[in-house]
């Protein structure tokens, strides 16, 4: 398989295993990932995260060979189909965190994007080289990396297709942390930092923060006050002030 599903601990791990092709994306794998995310979807797991195979890549884009020789009504279903699949990563009901293991450019950088956080290991390198191609991202690029990184920022990595190193992304807010060591290892104790909240006020909060990109904020703040309040409704609220007032740690039931 392309694409290989495991369970570990609390975590669902979505491996990119093409490395051959530096684990681009052929339309079977994007159709993989789609099937693995609704699975992702169904199972306990309280975080998922994505990696590619090898120390090289995590992924480097959408399969160019492929991409060549179709007409513009396939290439259109094909963008909506892989933008598709890639949201789905956004909207799954747990956290996600890309290890960015190698090389993720274009389309590989657009599910790194979709995630909740990503990490990047040492030797990685992120861009949109699409332009490079005469292309422009068409995997949810020219949206989610401006909202995470700023207009400029992005229109600058977009329009040179200049790709920019880890410690260049840390800077940049475009990874949350430099991974050391085994990417793995680094994911896990990484969603250790949050697994042991309330799964479901874990989403208010998620939402929360997603939805602000697409309004004022004076809209935004009634959404705030809308989820905060959903939040404040929960067992899990209960129990957690509960603690605090009988100084005690909390057991939250996800519920
Ligand atoms: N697609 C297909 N094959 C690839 C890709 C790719 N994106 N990237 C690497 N490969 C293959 C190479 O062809 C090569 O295969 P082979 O040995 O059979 O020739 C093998 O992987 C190893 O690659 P290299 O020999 O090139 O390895 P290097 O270490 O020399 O270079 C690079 C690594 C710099 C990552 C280089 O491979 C590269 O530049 N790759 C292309 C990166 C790129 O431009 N990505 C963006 C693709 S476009 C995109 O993602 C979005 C398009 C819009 C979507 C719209 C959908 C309809």
């Amino acid at each position: 398989m392309a694409v290989e599903l495991g369970y570990r601990e609390e975590a669902a791990i979505l491996v990119l295993n093409r490395p051959e092709a530096l684990n681009a994306l052929s339309f079977a794998i994007v159709a993989e990932i789609d099937n693995a995310l609704e699975e992702v979807a169904r199972s306990d797991a309280r975080v998922l995260l994505i990696t590619g195979t090898g120390d090289k890549a995590f992924c480097a884009g959408a399969d160019i060979k492929e991409l060549r020789n179709r007409d513009l009504m396939a290439q259109k279903r094909g963008a909506e189909s892989g933008q598709a699949t890639i949201s789905k990563i956004e909207t799954l009901p747990i956290p996600s965190i890309a290890l960015i293991n190698g090389y993720a450019f274009g389309g590989g950088l657009e599910i790194a994007l979709a995630c909740t956080f990503r990490l990047a290991a040492k030797q990685a390198r992120m861009g949109l080289p699409e332009i490079k191609l005469g292309l422009i991202p068409g995997y949810g690029g020219t949206q989610r990396l401006p909202r995470l990184i700023g207009e400029a920022r992005a229109l600058e990595m977009i329009m040179t297709g200049r790709t920019i190193d880890a410690e260049e992304a840390l800077h940049i807010g475009l990874v949350n942390q430099i991974m050391e060591g085994d990417p793995l290892e680094a994911g896990l104790a990484f969603a250790k930092g949050f697994t042991r909240y309330s799964l479901p006020v874990l989403g208010l909060a998620r939402q929360a923060v997603m939805r602000a990109a697409d309004m004022p904020i004076h809209e935004g703040l009634k959404t705030e006050a809308d989820l905060s309040t959903l939040a404040f409704r929960t067992g899990d609220a209960e129990e957690g002030m509960a603690a605090f007032e009988e100084k005690r740690k909390p057991e939250f039931r996800d519920a």
